[in-house]
């Protein structure tokens, strides 16, 4: 992944920021077109496998258990839901899923069991998959990308200095060792942040210097304009000018030329002339469907109108890296086994029963 070597330092950064904007939407459109086709865009897909009672206190997210949201928590769907849903998105035309956790962290448990049988599904419905199920390890990273997975999402949110105003609960640092471990099992990385939090320009740039100082650049970095969720310490945020979602979106285009730059959380707020200008300056995908992980997004119809007035096509999967091969998973096919030979035992003590005379009690209904 290539950075723009013209951009590295902060002032040179903050410049390329404040520069006329339609300046800059020339700039970013230029870069854009010589490293990717910009008549294509993306279609991904959003789908929380596990919804509320976070422990983290994220002061944007209304999946936090601490505050008083319109959440309704649920427990972590099942592996025939998620299939079922990712085939209606990708009969919608998504060509990637990404399904998300509200976890601080992944846990050895069963639960990440049907975790990367979910991934493994999905792959095998040609989708690229994406996660973003909080922090990870080195060994957990491995398993998911041995299952098939393509990109492992974990967001820096902001710089190093505005983070701690937002976030009490994880180190920046933890976010960075997370990136890490998905880098060292070989998985993309997708990774970005949210504006419109209270944030200066300064905390903006800051975000991307903190990728530019990274030995690879994310693949994938999504820019999210804060949906002030009712609840949330950052309920009342007014709400972002479209004209820095479109700074933003062209500074990073032009930052990390060969990245795919997604135009993510906050599109309802925005104009289809705001969306087109950021489609010009270089964002490269968008997520569809009318729900993000919990709240509102415009409808599959919406933006398919849009992507006929427009000209653009939805990117297909694996233009960018090869599709992952799923391999068999040694715990899942433990616990398979354990549960087949568990099913037999039962049928043999049940037939035993019988055949020594032994005759089930009958129960009468009593109304
Ligand atoms: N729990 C995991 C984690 O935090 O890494 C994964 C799920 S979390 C909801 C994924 C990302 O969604 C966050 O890192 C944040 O960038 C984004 N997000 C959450 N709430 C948001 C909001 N209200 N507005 C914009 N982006 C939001
Ligand atoms: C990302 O940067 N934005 C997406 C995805 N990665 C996981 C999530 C947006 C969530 C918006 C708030 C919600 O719907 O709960
Ligand atoms: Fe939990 Fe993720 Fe929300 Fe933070 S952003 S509260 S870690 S679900």
């Amino acid at each position: 992944m290539k950075v723009n070597t013209n951009y590295l330092r902060r002032d040179d950064l903050l410049a390329l920021y404040n520069k006329p904007l339609l300046e800059l939407v020339f700039e970013a459109a230029s870069v854009h077109r010589q490293y990717h086709n910009p008549q294509e865009v993306q279609m991904a897909s959003l789908l929380s496998i596990k919804t509320g009672g976070c422990p983290e206190d994220c002061g944007y997210c209304p999946q936090a258990a601490r505050y008083h949201t319109d959440v309704n928590v649920q427990k972590l769907m099942n592996v025939d839901t998620v299939i079922e849903q990712a085939k209606n998105a990708k009969a919608n035309g998504s060509s990637r899923l990404c399904m998300g956790a509200a976890w601080r962290e992944v846990r050895d448990n069963k639960d990440f069991d049907s975790v990367v049988e979910m991934v493994q599904e999905v792959n095998n419905l040609g989708m690229e998959v994406c996660c973003t199920l909080g922090m990870l390890n080195e060994e957990q990273a491995f398993r998911l990308k041995k299952a098939g997975l393509f990109a492992y999402n974990h967001n820096l949110d902001s710089s190093p200095e505005f983070y701690g105003d937002i976030i009490s609960t994880r180190e920046y640092q933890e976010r960075l060792s997370t990136i890490e471990n998905a880098r060292k099992a070989g998985i993309t990385v997708c990774s970005g942040g949210i504006i419109g939090m209270g944030e200066t320009v300064d905390d903006r740039i800051g975000l991307l210097l903190s990728y530019l100082q990274m030995e690879k650049p994310p693949e994938s970095i999504p820019i999210n304009a804060l949906v002030a969720v009712e609840g949330t310490p950052l309920e009342n945020q007014k709400p972002i000018e479209q004209w820095e979602m479109i700074r933003m979106v062209a500074v990073t285009r032009i930052v990390f030329p060969e990245s795919v730059v997604r135009l993510s959380a906050g599109r309802t707020k925005m104009s289809m002339e705001g969306q087109a200008l950021c489609f010009l300056a270089g964002a490269g995908s968008i997520f569809t469907g009318d729900k993000l992980l919990t709240t509102p997004n415009p409808e599959y119809n919406e933006d398919r109108e849009m992507f006929d007035i427009l000209g653009l096509v939805p990117k297909i999967a694996f233009q960018d890296a090869p599709q992952p091969i799923s391999e068999p998973d040694e715990i899942l096919l433990k616990n398979k086994e354990e549960l087949r030979l568990r099913d037999a035992a039962l049928k043999l003590a049940n037939e035993e029963a019988i055949a020594s005379g032994f005759e089930p009690r009958k129960f009468t209904s009593v109304n």
